[in-house]
C-alpha cells in the first residue's frame, strides 16, 4: 500500500538529479566556454546551438541507461524472490517437513478438486490405505526427534520401495495414506501384507535397534464409497477400530465400523454433557497407616452411570475424557464435590485426590485447583494429589515448579501405580513426592510370583532410601495384607479394609476408625 507514493517521490528524485546533473554539465561547458578551452572548436555557447550541449545529452543518456538497467535488474531479482519464497511457503503448507512427502492439507486440497471433478488425477478404482506406526512417540521421548526422524525415513524408504513414490503422503506424525490404483497394486491384500511385513521388520538408527508396530486400516473407492473423502475418512476409522484390539491389525472397513463409530460417538455426547451437567460423582475408599491402624484418608473415585444405567468404569470413561479435553474441566469440577466432602471429616482426615499429571503443566490450572481448596475452607495440608505417573511427560519444568508450589502450600503429591507406567523411575529422580502407590497389579500377584514380590520388596527399599512413603493398593486379602506388613509399607489400601463407596457410607467408616493391620497377629482385631 505505502510503494505508490514511494514510487512517485524516486521519480521525482530521479527527475531532480537528471535536472541537476544537466544544470552542472551546462555549467561547466559554459566555464569552460569563458575560460576560451573551446573557442578552438569554434563552440558557440552564447549562439545555443546543439553542438554545444552534445557531450553534455550523451552523459545523462549514458547516466540514464545504467539507472534504467539498475531498475530492471533490481526488479527482476525482486520478482524471482518473491517467486521462490512463495513456492517455499506453498512446499511448507503442503508438504511434511522432516520428509518432504504430502501432507493432510495438501490431501484435502487434492480431495476438494477430486469432488469438483477438477483434480489431475483420473481415479476409477483404488484403495485408501492408512497406516500407523506404534511407538513412535515414545521412541522420540526416549530418544529425542532427530532420531524418531531418521527412524521414519526408514520406514518412508520402505513404503516406497514397496507401493513406489507417488501415492504416499504423510498425514500426521506417526500416520502415512497411500493411495493404491490398479497399477500400482493389483492385489491390494498382498501389497498390504507386505506393507505390513515390511515396515515390522528390525531397523536401526545410530546403532539403536528398533521394531515399530504398524496398524493398517483400509477403504474401497467406489466400492465402500463415491466420496473418495469419505473413503479416506473410512480408511481412517477402519484403522482406528482396529488399532484398539491389535497395535498390528490389518483391518478392512465394513458397515459395522461406521455404526461402531456413530455409538461412540453417541456415548461420546452423553459424556460430555454429564460432565457438563455435573452428573459425574464421587465414592470414596478409605486408606489406612500400617504404624497406627487407623484409617489416614480418603480416595476419591469417579463414577459415572451412564444414562442406559451402566455403571462405566473409569478405566472406560477417562480415556475419553482426556480424548475430548474435558479432563481440566472434570478436575476442577470434582475437586470441588471432593473438597466440600472433606470439610465434614475429622480434621486429620486427609483427601487423596487423582490428578492427570498434564494438569500440573498449567500454572493458572494449578491457580485455580489452589483456589477451590481455599474457597472451600479445606487446609492443602490436608490434600495429597494423586498424579499418573503415565501423564506426566509433557513441559516437565512447569509441572516440577508447580509441584514445588503445591508443596510449600502443605498439599502432599504421590504418584500413582507405581511401576506400571512410562519411565517412572525417571520421574522419581526429576520430582519431589511425599509417597508412592504401589499399582494393585503387583499387589495380586506377589504371593503367588516370586520375581513379583522381589520387585514389590525392592520398589519399597528404593523409596525408603529416597525418603518417601509407600502405600500399597488392591489389598484384597488377609495374606496380602500380612505381606504389605512384612514389607513394612506405611499406608494400605484395598477391597479388604474398604471398597470405595459413596460420600455417606464412606463416613461411617470414620465410626470404626481402627483395623487390625498395626496390631500384633495374637492381638484381638477390630472389625473393619
Ligand atoms: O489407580 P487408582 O488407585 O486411582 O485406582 C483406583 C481404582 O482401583 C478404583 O476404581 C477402585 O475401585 C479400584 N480398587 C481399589 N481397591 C481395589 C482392590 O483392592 N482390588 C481391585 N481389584 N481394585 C481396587
Ligand atoms: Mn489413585
Amino acid at each position: 500500500m505505502t510503494s505508490s507514493p514511494n514510487k512517485i517521490w524516486q521519480i521525482l528524485y530521479e527527475i531532480a538529479a537528471f535536472a541537476a546533473c544537466f544544470l552542472l554539465i551546462w555549467l561547466a561547458c559554459a566555464t569552460l566556454k569563458t575560460c576560451g578551452i573551446f573557442a578552438n572548436f569554434g563552440i558557440e555557447f552564447a549562439n545555443r546551438s546543439v553542438a554545444h550541449i552534445l557531450p553534455a545529452v550523451l552523459i545523462m543518456l549514458i547516466v540514464l541507461a545504467i539507472r534504467l538497467g539498475q531498475r530492471f535488474l533490481t526488479t527482476k531479482t525482486a520478482l524471482q524472490r518473491a517467486e521462490s519464497n512463495c513456492k517455499s511457503l506453498r512446499h511448507r503448507l503442503n508438504n511434511d517437513e522432516a520428509t518432504g512427502l504430502p501432507n493432510r492439507n495438501y490431501v484435502d486440497q487434492q480431495l476438494q478438486q477430486f469432488a469438483l471433478g477438477k483434480s489431475n488425477y483420473q481415479i476409477n478404482e483404488c484403495a485408501i490405505v492408512a497406516v500407523q506406526l506404534g511407538h513412535l512417540q515414545a521412541i522420540s521421548v526416549t530418544h529425542g526427534k532427530k532420531i524418531a526422524t531418521e527412524v521414519v525415513a526408514v520406514v518412508v524408504e520402505r513404503l516406497k520401495r514397496v507401493v513406489g513414490s507417488t501415492c504416499i503422503s504423510r498425514i500426521e506424525d506417526d500416520r502415512f495414506l497411500l493411495v493404491l490404483t490398479e497399477d500400482a497394486a493389483p492385489n491390494v491384500d498382498n501389497c498390504l501384507k507386505k506393507i505390513s511385513q515390511s515396515l515390522r521388520s528390525p531397523l536401526s538408527v545410530k546403532e539403536i535397534a528398533f521394531q515399530l508396530d504398524c496398524a493398517i486400516g483400509v477403504a474401497l473407492y467406489p466400492k465402500n464409497s463415491t466420496n473418495m473423502r469419505l473413503c479416506v475418512e473410512h480408511a481412517e476409522d477402519a484403522l482406528l477400530y482396529g488399532l484398539k484390539k491389535d497395535p498390528n491389525a490389518i483391518s478392512l472397513f465394513t458397515q459395522s465400523i461406521a455404526d461402531h463409530k456413530r455409538k461412540e460417538a453417541a456415548f461420546e455426547k452423553q459424556l460430555r454433557d454429564a460432565v457438563m451437567r455435573d452428573e459425574l460423582i464421587l465414592f470414596y475408599q478409605p486408606y489406612y497407616d500400617m504404624a497406627t491402624g487407623k484409617a489416614a484418608g480418603f480416595e476419591a473415585l469417579a463414577r459415572w452411570t451412564a444414562p442406559d444405567g451402566r455403571q462405566v468404569p473409569p478405566s472406560e470413561f477417562i480415556p475419553i475424557i482426556e480424548k475430548l479435553g474435558l479432563s481440566a474441566e472434570l478436575t476442577f469440577r470434582l475437586f470441588q464435590k471432593a473438597a466440600a466432602e472433606a470439610t465434614s471429616w475429622p480434621s486429620d482426615m486427609i483427601l487423596a485426590f487423582n490428578v492427570c499429571g498434564t494438569l500440573f503443566e498449567d500454572t493458572a490450572s494449578v491457580d485455580k485447583l489452589i483456589g477451590i481448596a481455599a474457597h472451600q475452607g479445606v487446609d492443602l495440608n490436608r490434600v495429597e494429589f494423586e498424579v499418573t505417573e503415565t501423564r506426566l511427560i509433557g513441559d516437565c519444568t512447569t509441572a516440577i515448579q508447580n509441584i514445588k508450589r503445591l508443596r510449600e502450600l502443605g498439599a502432599r503429591i504421590a504418584l500413582d501405580d507405581l511401576g506400571t507406567g512410562y519411565s517412572s523411575l525417571l520421574r522419581l529422580s526429576h520430582i519431589d513426592i511425599d509417597k508412592v502407590k504401589i499399582d494393585r497389579e503387583f499387589t495380586l500377584r506377589m504371593l503367588d510370583d516370586p520375581r513379583t514380590a522381589k520387585i514389590v520388596a525392592s520398589m519399597v527399599s528404593m523409596s525408603r532410601e529416597l525418603d518417601i512413603a509407600v502405600s500399597i493398593e488392591g489389598i484384597e486379602t488377609e495374606e496380602h495384607l500380612a505381606r504389605a506388613r512384612a514389607l513394612r509399607c506405611d499406608y494400605a489400601q484395598g477391597f479388604l479394609m474398604g471398597r470405595p463407596r459413596d460420600a455417606a457410607a464412606a463416613r461411617s467408616v470414620l465410626d470404626q476408625k481402627t483395623i487390625a493391620i498395626a496390631l500384633p497377629r495374637d492381638e484381638a482385631r477390630l472389625a473393619v
